[in-house]
């Protein structure tokens, strides 16, 4: 890999990666809607745009050997910005790269595309969407479209259904779903570099021994975690032991983004 697109880099993740991939790969090329500090010169290019406008995007796109998807929007939001965001910027980059004949994808999925699912319940990477959120929907999409490209196209794609990125778990939720930078960093190499990927779903998330998932997909491509949110357990619980619970967010995987706009007579199994 020589040339790496980063889109969505003005993100939380993306500033990560734009320094934990520095020197990685030759060229870093940055995209992102809103303006991002200035290229560091003859390791940069940066282009402020709108992943929905494709005549942008096949510019941005052409001579990359890779892209780390991660523009559009990261959270629930109305449909139209999901549309805008998550669907139409998702297809344009999909598209452009196979016009491109870009051959690697690591895309930003996420757990809100199997939110749905209760904490109660171990989950892999082969289970059936349940999303909990338009903005989970738009992610069980971008997981279907790869897998599309991958099949039709042959584009290498590995889908990171991330949990929560941070330099350390925020909440009781967290514990179960936390990325640290580093184990995340991980997973994008091995998702730009190893040799055999045609479609892979992983989690996106450290070795965390409160966790949800079943991460053997993400091990036998020779993932190696070296973090685990357990350190941080016990404080948080603490801080958390009198504070008034959502049920329904409580009871799934996906917390408050199940609670959100939720009025079921009865709770899903
Ligand atoms: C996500 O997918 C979001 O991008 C992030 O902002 C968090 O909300 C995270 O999930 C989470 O579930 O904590």
């Amino acid at each position: 890999m020589n040339r790496v697109l980063i889109t969505g880099a003005g993100g939380g993740i993306g500033r990560s990666l734009r320094e934990t991939l520095r020197g990685v790969y030759p060229v870093l090329r940055l995209s992102d809607r809103t303006a991002l500090t200035p290229a560091r010169a003859g390791e940069e290019v940066i282009d402020r745009l709108d992943i929905a406008d494709i005549a942008a995007v096949e510019r941005l796109v052409a001579g990359c050997d890779g892209i780390v998807h991660l523009g559009g929007i990261s959270g629930e939001s109305s449909w139209d910005n999901i549309l805008h965001g998550n669907i139409i910027g998702l297809y344009n980059v999909f598209e452009a790269a196979r016009r491109a004949g870009v051959k690697r994808i690591v895309m930003a999925t996420s757990n809100h595309a199997v939110g749905f699912y209760p904490r109660a319940q171990t989950i892999d990477h082969r289970v059936v969407p349940r999303p909990d959120s338009r903005y989970g929907v738009s992610k069980a999409f971008s997981e279907a479209l790869a897998s599309l490209y991958a099949d039709k196209h042959g584009i290498g794609f590995l889908c990171t259904r991330i949990g929560n990125f941070g330099e350390k778990p925020i909440d009781s939720r967290r514990l179960a779903i936390w990325v640290s930078p580093r184990d995340y960093t991980q997973l994008v190499r091995i998702g730009l570099e190893h040799p055999h990927i045609r479609f892979e779903i992983v989690y996106g998330v450290s070795g965390n021994k409160r966790s949800w998932y079943d991460n053997s997909n993400a091990y036998r491509l020779g993932y190696k975690p070296q973090d685990d949110s357990e350190p941080y357990a016990a404080e948080i619980l603490a801080r958390e032991a009198n504070q008034p619970k959502d049920p329904i967010a409580e009871r799934y995987q996906g917390g408050t983004f199940c609670a959100e706009e939720y009025d079921a007579p009865t709770p899903p199994e």
